[in-house]
């Protein structure tokens, strides 16, 4: 929730208290009466108004609280906020046009940063359907978005074989690949788990195991959400629609 604003918890306390002026009871206290059973009436009926004023400013605080923190608070992400919102780590790579591509050239945009390889069987497929009906949904505002894919598989994923494997999702999306050192480097400073695993009984030879996740980084460089790999295409187009618009 936002921090409290004066104004509002001023307002707060006026209208608790005015409500308590409205419906508390205007005798009890200072009056004499010699039966004493009629007091201890009058302190009985004292007593319960106090309780419904009580109750009456309660609800009146709670009223008023919610109001200000459905006006004031952001809708939050559906994503998992990273801590802090540290700077994302900086690399430069080639994309699938041959032409060097570094972080920084996506500043002012918001940046969808995945890690995969074009072998991949099921997760890359599933994560790339999903972001171009992302990209779909944003309209136009998809110009505010930079899709990466960065390759840990760069011995068979040339920028050939990634321009190839890209338009068969979007066009737009950019994959990035290197020498084995430079992706190796750069899936580390993310801290993305991969692993080789061979195939003895197939054509491929062998496939990897990785990190499911991806990235999204806002207009500035910060590493700002993990997204998980089971998001729902319309849960990460909100988020990424969030980010666009808060900047
Ligand atoms: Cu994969």
């Amino acid at each position: 929730m936002a921090d409290p604003d004066p104004f509002w918890f001023a307002a707060l306390a006026n209208a608790a208290t005015g409500l308590g002026k409205l419906f508390s009871y205007p005798g009890g206290r200072g009056w004499t009466h010699r039966h004493q059973d009629y007091q201890q009436e009058q302190f009985e009926a004292d007593l319960s108004m106090f309780r419904i004023t009580t109750y009456l400013k309660i609800c009146a605080a709670l009223a008023i609280a919610l109001l200000i923190s459905g006006c004031s608070s952001p809708p939050p992400f559906k994503s998992k906020a990273v801590p802090d919102s540290p700077m994302a780590p900086a690399f430069s790579l080639t994309d699938q046009l041959g032409q060097p591509r570094s972080l920084s050239d996506f500043k002012g945009k918001v940046v969808s940063l995945f890690f995969g390889f074009t072998h991949c069987p099921d997760i890359c497929p599933t994560h790339l359907a999903r972001q171009a009906e992302v990209m779909r949904q944003l309209g136009p505002q998809a110009d505010q978005v930079a899709v990466l894919f960065v390759s840990l598989d760069p011995e068979r994923d040339t920028p050939e074989a990634l321009k190839v494997y890209m338009d068969a999702f979007d066009p737009r999306f950019i994959a990035l690949t290197g020498s084995p050192e430079e992706t190796s480097k750069v899936a580390k400073q993310y801290k993305i788990f991969w692993q080789k695993t061979p195939l003895p009984n197939s054509a491929l030879a062998y496939t990897i195991d990785h990190t499911t996740n991806s990235f999204v980084i806002d207009q500035k460089g910060r590493l700002r959400l993990t997204v998980a790999h089971e998001m729902a295409a319309a849960d990460v187009t909100h988020d990424l629609r969030l980010m666009i618009e808060s900047q």
